[in-house]
């Protein structure tokens, strides 16, 4: 009998991937082994993660802002990102959220759009994981349609003072502070907030059926006032948080295939040792045309992750493609986690594997950073030249 490869090995992805990238990738990989796994089923029933723990953890490892230069951060190159996102969600989805969140969302829009202020008070201790963030884009009424928030910040004398609620942010009620987007006289701006602002408050989303190993909460605004230096100086426009949607769908590009390998792996295990009618599952051609059809899934969306990483190392990559790679890889693995379950049997609807909590996971990361309906009207977009979002 021939000695089973690994569904990844079998493309031959470990060539594509460079010695330093690598090396980042198992150091990812280990913690996640030693650290996380052995949690993630308790982490999940109880909707409860030492989320202030963790994130000390991440820091030391240093995968908090880890491709960003400067200010404590790694400076690793974005496909270095892109695998420890793809480990992190092979654990769970909900330690990727916690990670993109911090270093893609709110370390990003810090250092991309804030002062030199900003980043020196704020950047430091969130690569070390001593503070945490959150970024409020999100709204009750407007999810995809963030253009017409209604968060509003207004001036009184030197000072801004800001009203208004977002919903479904990772993070929100663990976070020392919150980059709120907010609609002002001149355009939409966005806000460094500390959360223990006067008129600031988190609370926590409860019975979620999915990203339980996370923290989701809504964001109340009511009266928080700020100082002028609040204000993130170089983002006006929608296209400031835009651009930092663009990092965090970066990685989850990569995450998804790191939950659809875990799927994968865990499948193909099972069947192997699943006798059935006297053999192994495995060995039915049945079994075998799920299994290969998964695998080509599985690569390519791996090729496809990599020669992103590639492009944004590269510095050609374009927010079209990233909705590419987001569209295709959330969705196949979400097909290939639902796939897997059915080969566990009932054993696929158990915490004990870790099938049906990706499956129940990747319903959010589906939804969250673009629905697949917005990706697909961003390709449809790039391909026809006509703009369908209204
Ligand atoms: P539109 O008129 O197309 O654009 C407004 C301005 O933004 C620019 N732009 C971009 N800039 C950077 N990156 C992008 N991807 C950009 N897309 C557009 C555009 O050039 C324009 O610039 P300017 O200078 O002319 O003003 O905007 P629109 O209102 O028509 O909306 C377009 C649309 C639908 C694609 C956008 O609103 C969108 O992407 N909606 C989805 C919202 C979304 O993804 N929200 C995610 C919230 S954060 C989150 O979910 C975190 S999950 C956390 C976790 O991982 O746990
Ligand atoms: P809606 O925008 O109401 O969409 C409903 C349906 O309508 C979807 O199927 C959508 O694709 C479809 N639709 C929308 N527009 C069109 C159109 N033009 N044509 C056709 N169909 C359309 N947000 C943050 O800001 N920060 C966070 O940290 C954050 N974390 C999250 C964590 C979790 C667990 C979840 C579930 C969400 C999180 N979000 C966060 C919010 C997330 O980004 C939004 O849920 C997402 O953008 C979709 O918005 P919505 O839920 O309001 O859905």
């Amino acid at each position: 009998m021939p000695t089973p490869q690994t569904p990844l090995g079998l493309f031959g992805i470990e060539e594509l991937i460079g010695e330093e990238d690598r090396a980042i990738r198992d150091t990812v990989r280990a913690f996640t082994a030693d650290r996380l796994r052995p949690h993630l089923a308790q982490w999940y029933e109880s909707a409860t993660i030492p989320a202030r723990e963790l994130a000390g953890e991440l820091g030391k490892l240093g995968v908090l802002g880890m491709h960003l230069d400067g200010y404590g951060c790694a400076g690793t190159s974005a496909l270095a990102y892109g695998l420890a996102c793809l480990e992190l969600e092979a654990a769970d989805s909900g330690l990727r959220s916690l990670v993109s969140v911090q270093g893609s969302l709110t370390m990003f829009a810090i250092h991309r759009w804030g002062s030199p202020e900003q980043k020196q008070e704020w950047l430091p201790r969130m690569a070390a994981g001593e503070a945490i963030g959150c970024f409020g884009l999100t709204e009750p009424d407007f999810g995809s349609n963030p253009g017409e928030m209604r968060t509003h910040a207004r001036r009184d004398g030197d000072d801004w003072v800001l009203d208004g609620t977002k919903m479904w942010i990772t993070n929100g009620s663990v976070a020392d502070v919150a980059v709120v987007w907010a609609q002002t006289e001149d355009k939409i701006r966005g806000f460094v907030v500390p959360t223990d602002t006067p008129g600031f408050s988190a609370p926590e989303i409860r019975n979620k059926l999915s990203l339980r190993a996370s923290v989701t909460s809504e964001l109340i605004l009511d009266g928080v006032r700020l100082p002028a230096s609040a204000m993130l100086p170089e983002a006006r426009g929608l296209s400031g948080p835009l651009s930092c949607l663009n990092e965090a769908r970066f990685g989850i590009v990569f995450g998804a295939i790191g939950a659809a390998r875990d799927c994968l792996e865990t499948a193909i295990a099972y069947t192997r040792d699943r006798d059935i009618f006297g053999k192994p599952l495995a060995a039915y051609q049945a079994t075998q045309l799920k299994l290969a059809d998964m695998t080509v899934e599985l690569g390519k969306g791996m090729l496809l992750a990599l020669h992103l990483g590639n492009r944004k190392d590269a510095g050609t990559l374009r927010p079209e493609q990233v909705s590419l790679g987001k569209l295709n890889n959330v969705r196949e693995a979400l097909a290939i986690a639902r796939e897997c379950r059915t080969l566990l049997g009932a054993n696929g609807i158990s915490l004990e594997y870790p099938i049906l909590r990706h499956a129940a996971n990747l319903e959010s990361v589906l939804t969250y950073e673009g629905t697949s309906e917005i990706h697909q009207l961003v390709i449809g977009q790039a391909v026809t030249g006509h703009t369908a979002f209204r």
